[in-house]
């Protein structure tokens, strides 16, 4: 039935066309049809690729938020974290440097006795603490100056347990 079919597609052909000509088309038929399916699966990697290149195009846009955002962090500076060991009496280190903006993470341990680490002028203040305890304390350095921290435990801080933060 097929080939029927096709006879007769070919019978039209050479109707219309002159007998080289017919010959010509019906043998170029298959080579047709490939180059039509190559042209629709030509037009569907395209299309994949516009897609493609949306939604590479869209990625790009949420990285560049992404990089807003880090910009957004970035006026708050990084955190920089600091361990002050505390003892009998004595802060160690006791000189800390940071620049303005910058977040400081403070992890004080307390390696002898009952103490806590105070920064008055950031209202900061870890609770007091025994051997072995660590206690943190996070905040933004946001102002100039030099700055004491200290433990209120008695009278600690006169005997040697004040330190210096340095915001520059
Ligand atoms: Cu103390």
């Amino acid at each position: 039935m097929d080939e029927d079919s096709k006879e007769i597609k070919a019978e039209d052909i050479k109707v219309e066309t002159e007998g080289g000509a017919s010959k010509t088309l019906r043998k170029g038929s298959n080579p047709l049809i490939i180059v039509g399916i190559l042209v629709i699966v030509g037009l569907i990697g395209l299309y994949a690729m516009r897609i493609k290149n949306r939604t590479l195009s869209s990625q790009p846009s949420t990285q560049v938020k992404g990089q807003q955002g880090a910009q957004a962090a970035a006026t708050n500076g990084p955190v920089k974290e600091f361990t002050v060991d505390g003892s009998n009496f004595t802060f160690n280190p006791n000189t800390i440097n940071v620049n303005k903006g910058d977040t400081l993470k403070i992890t004080f341990k307390d390696d002898d006795g009952t103490h806590n680490l105070v920064i008055d002028g950031y209202n900061v203040s870890t609770s007091t603490i025994h051997t072995g305890d660590s206690a943190t304390v996070q905040f933004v350095a946001d102002k100039t100056g030099t700055f004491a921290y200290y433990c209120s435990v008695d009278s600690h801080r006169e005997k040697g347990m004040v330190g210096k933060l340095i915001v520059q």
